[in-house]
């Protein structure tokens, strides 16, 4: 790909590509306009010496020249923003898939942690009560009560996605603003206190494929808080897992097992 000279992480989400070549552009106007003005500056020392002017101009600059290269350089400007960085942004906040054919997951941020929730096989998330919250057992004060909330799989710190198909997270936040970043997913969100924010990706390389890929058989996709949100900000990591469509269907079937093994304890 064009950019690797950049030095990006590794690419996993099929949006990412569009990012990483407006990025690459970026660098590639900066280090014209790096080297147009560096160059012009030393030009300027040296044609303007003062062993050749000893005297001051007062005319100064007659030429237009100036004039023309920073309107180009407003109009590329122009042309980085309007026909690639917002046309990328619109697609990213408005065009989220229907919820029906993709999974949504919700992750609820808090100092310091990420707490994950999926509807289970019935698709609902049940009923949350802000009285049932436990902060050891029950972070988001899940009403296990309610029929749609029994089948409710609810993980902390670990995100589990299949490949290949559009995920929603239902970014929201307990306390302050954190902020949801995968630098392999090319996504960043922050999570508010009082809103909940749909962040949309296709994961496309699963976390078996990227370790042979990177040659790092521990390797792991993480989720970093990426915004300094106190003491505790350096540890708020999360880890995501991307499997095969069957693996992460074997996961949550495994998951539905062990919420039945506990429902027969509590009864
Ligand atoms: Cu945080």
């Amino acid at each position: 790909m064009m950019t690797e000279w950049l030095g990006l992480p590794a690419l996993a989400a099929t949006h990412g590509a569009q990012i990483d070549n407006l990025i690459g552009w970026i660098h590639v106007f900066m280090l014209v306009l790096f080297l147009g003005w560096g160059g012009f500056f030393v030009y300027t020392l040296v044609r303007f010496r003062k062993s050749r002017h000893p005297v001051a101009n007062y005319t100064g600059v007659t030429s237009h020249a100036s004039k023309y290269s920073e309107i180009a350089v407003a109009v590329i400007e122009a042309v980085l923003l309007v026909g690639f960085a917002i046309p990328i942004w619109a697609a990213r906040v408005d065009r989220v898939p229907p919820e029906s054919e993709s999974l949504v997951v919700q992750v609820t941020a808090e100092q310091f942690a990420w707490n994950v929730r999926y509807a289970g096989p019935d698709g609902k998330f049940g009923r949350t009560d802000i009285t049932l919250i436990d902060t050891q057992s029950n972070p988001l004060g899940s009403d296990r009560s309610d029929p749609a909330a029994k089948d409710d799989v609810t993980t902390l710190n670990q995100l589990y996605l299949p490949a290949n198909k559009p995920v929603v997270v239902r970014l929201r936040s307990k306390d302050v603003i954190h902020s949801f970043g995968v630098p392999e997913f090319r996504v960043k969100q922050d999570a508010i206190p009082g809103f909940t924010i749909p962040v949309y990706f296709v994961p496309d390389v699963t976390t078996a494929e990227m370790r042979t890929r990177t040659g790092n058989p521990e390797f792991q996709y993480e989720i970093a808080c990426a915004q300094l949100c106190g003491l505790g900000h350096y540890r708020m990591r999360g880890f995501v897992t991307v499997q095969t469509a069957e693996e992460f269907q074997q996961w949550m079937d495994a998951e539905q097992e062990l919420l039945k093994g506990e429902s027969d304890i509590f009864r």
